[in-house]
């Protein structure tokens, strides 16, 4: 049962796109106030676990931190960050008391869970305007479901998005690429995607191709597909201001660009430089934004990765001239001694709240100021894309994936998690942040293989990749500056070949498992306690996963280990991909495990009484040979296999 309570008049945010029943007076858990804001309080029972916010911080369980939904170009993901690019603001309460809660609201919100005090749970925004839907059920499973319902249907990529993909911010030329599918080919590392980061642009302006570095990119994205290769341009948000390029010269006249509040156009400096943001929030500059995506779907690109969209801001003038004044009046003159905020107070020229306050969107007419809408700023920018790209060609699929994002987005795109860092540690966070992202309809995402900042060893690329073999978005990127990490930069490259190929060698359940939780409103990956809610074992597991209906994945995520425990809710049949390209089988009864696990094998269980489908390794989507199917797992079980086209819309 879903109950909408409204306070104040809320801004339309598009997340909830089914209608719901308003109820009155106090909603039926915890207590409100609305003097300074909205706040909710609730106290929690010792017991009580909280799940969601979708791309937040720590656990699976988010109890125990602070965590604020405020869209951020937060390029360190240390424990002590309390907010990433996403605001995604849904929870669950599961213990003594059962339910969910929805708080639609576009600015940010900060989520106390246990954090000030230990058994009470606040959630509270400066203003009064918001919608919170309070969502009861039998299990938190079923809060999901019923919460997925009213937010609508996920996004589905095409298929060819479940193959894996190349990335590295800093590949410039035509023959930079090559020389990436080149060696991916020659080394039979299966491979379907290569992404081409900011450098593929003239001046990093959107929707143009360099020409001195592709001298005909038409001809070379056709040569890239005859490899079975699809190239993934990068768009981001600021539009170059440049006298002459078309974009900047549309934008300016069809009035399409965030205003200051004296009506001209907003500055913001980003890659490009000086630039102006596409209203994404008013209609027509929607449309408008959305269709330049078609100038490259012209030269044959299906697929696209929305950056800097929460949005990013290096610095705009305003800030700086502020700045200067600074260094003039008070560190110039020393009346403040020891200066040692100047460094501070120039790292706080980028993604600056003052910033954010500095410019508006025009919402039907409404001039609406930036930082009270700030976190649909990404979703809007994806919806664009979305929308545009359908208007090109309305049957077809695209790959589309943004860093920021808000829930309602799910519907336009998917995610992926942002600059982590090649750290251990983010191996284990990619994880815990999948079954959350899932529980706010993001399916389609993924992290960073092998970490994008800092520089990667071959043993967690390895580690790294047997977990992202199970999640839908299957990407390594790397950025400038580090060890460079494309699978044949390491010896032994076999071992590369064996992990990636077994990712090749379950699409079949995988994509079918991704579809079927897409069209029925489901999850793709769950904590283990959505499966088993009354095995009290099971609902602290923080470290395994339950991927569609089938499967537990339990991966390694520490450096020199052998292997590691695992707790299994049932009995299970322990399925190892060896690198010969056999299959290891073991029953292991239900309860607590250690189980051995080489660097070079992919384990993952196979839950009783199921089985599921493998095929032969290809090297890329389109080459799968689906005669090739058999079933592996438990004897006499069945397996409902959904397949399609991989391409056309579904209806
Ligand atoms: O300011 O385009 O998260 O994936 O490689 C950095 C360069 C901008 C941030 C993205 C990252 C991408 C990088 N971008």
């Amino acid at each position: 049962m879903i109950k909408k309570y409204t306070y104040g008049t809320p801004f339309k945010t598009d997340t909830i796109i089914e209608s719901v029943d308003t109820a009155a007076g106090t909603p039926l858990f915890g207590s409100i106030t609305l003097t300074d804001g909205f706040c909710l309080t609730y106290k929690m029972a010792k017991e009580d676990i909280v799940y969601g916010l979708g791309q937040a911080n720590r656990g699976i369980n988010k109890r125990g931190f602070i965590y604020d939904s405020e869209c951020t170009d937060i390029p360190t993901h240390t424990e002590e960050q309390r907010s990433f690019y996403g605001a995604h603001n849904f929870i669950i309460l599961d213990g003594n008391e059962h339910f969910g809660m929805y708080f639609d609201y576009p600015g940010k919100l900060t989520f106390d869970i246990g954090y000030t005090c230990q058994d009470t749970l606040t959630v509270s925004c400066d203003e009064t305007d918001l919608d919170l839907y309070v969502i009861t059920g039998d299990s938190s499973y079923d809060i999901v479901k019923q919460f997925r319902k009213i937010i609508g249907r996920s996004y589905i990529p095409p298929k060819f998005a479940f193959g894996f993909g190349q990335s590295r911010w800093g590949y410039k030329t035509q023959k930079d690429f090559e020389e990436v599918v080149t060696k991916y080919r020659e080394n039979h590392i299966p491979i379907d995607m290569l992404y081409m980061d900011i450098d593929y642009m003239e001046d990093y302006k959107d929707f143009t191709i360099n020409n001195d570095n592709f001298p005909d990119f038409d001809s070379f994205v056709k040569d890239m597909k005859t490899k079975n290769i699809h190239l993934i341009p990068i768009i981001d948000a600021g539009v170059k201001i440049e006298d002459g390029y078309d974009i900047y010269e549309e934008g300016k006249k069809g009035s399409y660009f965030c205003k200051r509040e004296d009506g001209t156009d907003f500055e913001a400096a980003v890659w490009p430089g000086l630039t102006h943001f596409p209203d994404v929030l008013n209609e027509d500059a929607r449309a408008w934004f959305g269709s330049k995506y078609e100038k490259l779907v012209k030269k044959g690109i299906d697929g696209f990765w929305n950056d800097m969209c929460e949005p990013a801001i290096f610095y705009t003038p305003e800030g700086v001239e502020e700045y200067k004044e600074y260094l003039q009046k008070e560190l110039l003159t020393c009346e403040v001694f020891p200066p040692f905020d100047a460094k501070t107070k120039a790292a706080e020229l980028a993604n600056s709240p003052k910033d954010y306050s500095r410019f508006y969107h025009n919402v039907d007419g409404t001039m609406v100021r930036h930082d009270k809408v700030h976190n649909l700023y990404g979703m809007n920018m994806t919806r664009a894309a979305f929308e545009g790209l359908q208007k090109t060609e309305p049957e077809k699929r695209f790959l589309l994936f943004s860093r920021s994002s808000f829930i309602g987005a799910h519907r336009y795109g998917g995610v992926w998690t942002g600059d982590n860092a090649s750290w251990w540690s983010h191996l284990l966070l990619n994880l815990k942040m999948m079954p959350s992202l899932n529980m706010c309809g993001f399916l389609y995402t993924g992290a960073d293989l092998g970490g994008f900042g800092s520089h990667t060893t071959r043993e967690l690329l390895l580690r790294w990749l047997a977990l992202g073999v199970f999640t839908p978005l299957m990407r390594n990127h790397a950025a400038i500056g580090t060890r460079e990490q494309e699978c044949y930069q390491f010896e032994h490259v076999e071992d590369f070949r064996h992990v990636i190929g077994v990712r090749y060698r379950l699409i079949p359940y995988i994509y079918s498992e991704f579809m079927k939780a897409a069209l029925s409103d489901d999850m793709y990956c769950r904590p283990l306690a959505f499966d088993f809610p009354n095995d009290s074992m099971a609902r602290q597991v923080e470290d395994q996963l339950l991927i569609g209906k089938e499967i537990m994945i339990a991966p390694v995520y520490t450096q020199n280990a052998a292997g590691r425990y695992v707790y299994l809710p049932e009995e299970m049949k322990f399925i190892k991909f060896q690198p010969d390209g056999s299959i290891s089988e073991e029953i292991l009864e239900k309860g607590h495990h250690y189980i051995d696990v080489a660097l070079n094998e992919v384990p993952l269980f196979i839950r009783k009484d199921k089985c599921i489908p493998i095929v032969d390794a290809a090297e890329c989507i389109d080459d799968i040979d689906l005669s090739t199917k058999k079933m592996i797992g438990y004897e006499l079980a069945e397996y409902d296999l959904y397949d399609d086209d991989g391409i056309s819309m579904i209806p």
